[in-house]
């Protein structure tokens, strides 16, 4: 077995994971990944108030880094001074600077490498008022931590080898879920299981790879056409794997962002009716006078699980100003970036002669309370009235219908996001290419070209090799303090 650097004087590893004992008794298991450095390396101390902004009851700032633990002994009085706290222990002091009191808190110690970011961590539960915890964090940086940037305590548990870059990201996409949908995606992200595919699919690849490179370095015992043959099936079937996955991009687009539905219609069908019916209060101006709504509104809900990103608009006809054309010219972009189109129309009053619909929207007759006008009696439509409330539950059904929710909510939540998407079809295009070249009898040093852009493609995928941008740009998406 090759030699792994120990992240720690307890720490062994094993082929996948680095089991952490103390005193006999195994502590954690984490996975271990040669490529990623797996020793703490002492870095900087930095200092952040985790906490959301606001008062609060209690508000966390948080220190990281090599010197961390002597920060807090500058600057807590306690029982003992925090050096000679034991790890995961909490204690009641005080915050103190030039020997005045700042505050009374509650502070832990969390010793590398057991610490979310794998290095020595103090947290500091304060009280939580905007200026208090302003002061603890300034008593912080003056004794000696610098402020953190966002996302760096995540980025040291990344650097660390704590967690890998879909954990990473799942981090961010926990802080931002809205549905229980959302928030087990990002769980299951965080304990791994995405990253835990793309390496299965890596390993895929450079057993590949690693027969690919043999038969040209051995060049005498070559390829034969048998293997070319084994080489190309399996490439083949990596292929149709790492697709699956791309596929996983929109249901991952939907968790993260929500789905984008627009409500349009004529002026005074009811769009603003219904989107604050759905809404369950009054979020847009309703009124009988046509035209009313002049910008787009968008507001977010909770359809069973599925954040839907509900978007209000301008009613259409024949602009009256040029605000009500620049409202309209809004209302047609909403519509060609909509994921789902509600057609509402007013049943009530006759069809306009410019009237159309076609299947890629869902239409809606509103105010079935009052008479139908006969221009509608044939049409096939869902009748609701915002009025009463009529039909709201079947309109709730069908759009959920429609947006295969129910398929999303049973399918296995893990989905891959835009940077994934981009890496993963990189590798697909480029084992596309190979199989290609293999199929014009091309030599195993052509394709394997192609084989180690598919193998850069996952490096970068898993925040290995030069990837200093894509870590900026997760993150940077960061609050401070996370
Ligand atoms: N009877 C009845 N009236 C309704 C119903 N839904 C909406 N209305 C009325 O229709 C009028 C227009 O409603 P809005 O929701 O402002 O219509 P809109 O489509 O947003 O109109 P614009 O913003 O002008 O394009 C208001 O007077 C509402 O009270 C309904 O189901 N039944
Ligand atoms: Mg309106």
């Amino acid at each position: 077995m090759p030699e792994y650097p120990a992240i720690a004087p307890f720490a062994v590893s094993s082929q996948y994971c680095i089991d952490i004992y103390d005193g006999g008794s195994q502590l954690i298991s984490v996975p271990y990944r040669p490529e990623v450095n797996c020793s703490v390396v002492p870095r900087e101390t930095i200092a952040a108030i985790s906490t959301a902004a606001g008062e609060a009851a209690i508000a966390l700032v948080r220190l990281s880094g090599e010197n961390a633990i002597e920060v807090a002994d500058r600057i807590f009085r306690g029982k003992h001074p925090p050096s000679d706290l034991e790890s995961r222990t909490q204690h009641l002091g005080q915050v103190i600077e030039d020997g005045s009191v700042i505050d009374q808190a509650v502070l832990s110690v969390h010793r590398a490498p057991q610490s979310y970011t794998g290095e020595d961590l103090i947290e500091i539960s304060c009280h939580g008022g905007a200026l208090v915890t302003a002061k603890v964090l300034e008593t912080c940086l003056r004794a000696g931590a610098r402020p953190a940037r966002p996302g760096e305590f995540t980025e040291r548990a990344y650097l660390n080898g704590r967690i890998d870059l879909t954990q990473a990201e799942a981090v961010i996409d926990l802080i931002r879920a809205q549905t229980d949908l959302a928030l087990r995606s990002a769980t299951e992200q965080l304990r791994g299981r995405l990253g835990d595919e793309f390496r299965g699919l890596q390993q895929w690849l450079i057993e590949i790879i690693a027969h690919v490179e043999a038969s040209m370095d051995f060049p005498e015992e070559g390829i034969s056409p048998d293997d070319t043959g084994t080489i190309r099936d399996r490439l083949i079937s990596l292929q149709s794997d790492i697709d699956k996955l791309i596929a996983t991009a929109e249901t991952g687009r939907i968790l993260r962002e929500g789905l984008r539905v627009v409500i349009f219609g004529a002026t005074n069908a009811g769009k603003s009716s219904l989107l604050n019916r759905m809404l369950g209060f009054d979020r847009a101006i309703v009124s009988e006078m046509h035209g009313t709504t002049r910008d787009s509104i968008e507001e977010r809900i909770n359809l069973r699980g599925i954040a839907l990103r509900l978007l209000d608009t301008a009613g259409l006809r024949a602009p009256e100003n040029l605000v009500e054309r620049e409202g309209i010219e809004r209302t047609q972009r909403a519509l060609e970036s909509a994921d789902l189109r509600l057609h509402i129309v007013d049943a009530n009053a006759p069809r306009l002669g410019d009237f159309k619909t076609d299947g890629n929207e869902m239409l809606i007759l509103n105010k079935s309370d009052l008479p139908a006008h006969d221009d509608w009696s044939e049409m096939d439509a869902i009748r609701i009235s915002c009025k009463t409330g009529a039909g709201l539950g079947e309109l709730a059904d069908e759009i959920y219908r429609r947006i295969g929710g129910a398929k999303m909510n049973a399918e296995s939540p893990v989905a891959i996001n835009a940077r994934h998407r981009e890496q993963l079809r990189r590798a697909s295009e480029a084992i596309a290419r190979a199989t290609r070249a293999i199929d014009a009898a091309a030599t195993p040093e052509m394709f394997a070209i192609d084989l180690r852009e598919a193998q850069h493609a996952f490096e970068e995928l898993l925040g290995v090799g030069d990837e200093e941008a894509v870590r900026d740009a997760i993150f940077s998406q960061f609050c401070i303090g996370k």
